[in-house]
């Protein structure tokens, strides 16, 4: 019966140091001297239920995509982007880099204040929504980074 104590004893104790806990994360994506894009680290590890607080700084403007989370975080020269999300899902999943173009996009971005201040709004959504699907055109890259990986607790 003693021992029976003792092991549920110890396994309490052992549940309790492998509850999910924040992980902040200093994520660097560069441009490598061949012209690659990379991240530093290339592999974000957490276990199951970790809540991951990931802070990026990025060398180029463009969007960091998490494949299977399929979350997208937009990162820019000009800020640090921090990002928090729960890793719920155990596995290994992509993530890529989607950089923009090198097209003015500010003073697009001005035009559309302008049409949906004048026009309906319905008409806006569209145009909104079309503007966001075209980002496949041209000057867009997509490099692969690296890794998340969410290992089950
Ligand atoms: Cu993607």
């Amino acid at each position: 019966m003693v021992c029976v104590f003792a092991t549920l004893l110890y396994v309490a104790v052992a549940c309790g140091s492998t509850k999910p806990e924040t992980q902040e994360i200093e994520v660097r994506i560069q441009l490598s001297s061949v012209g690659v894009i990379v991240m530093d680290p290339d592999l974000i590890e957490a276990k199951q239920d970790d809540t991951l607080v990931l802070s990026i700084v990025s060398e180029k403007e463009g969007m960091m995509h998490i494949h299977g989370y399929d979350l997208g975080i937009m990162v820019s020269p000009e800020n640090a982007a921090v990002f928090e999300f729960d890793a719920a899902t155990t596995g290994r999943f992509e993530v890529m880099f989607h950089a923009v173009g090198s097209n003015d996009s500010s003073h697009s971005h001005d035009a559309h204040g302008h049409a949906s201040h004048k026009g309906s709004s319905d008409e806006a959504d569209n145009h909104t929504s079309h503007e966001t699907s075209s980002s496949g055109e041209g000057q867009s890259i997509d490099q692969f980074l690296g890794y998340l990986q969410v290992m089950p607790r």
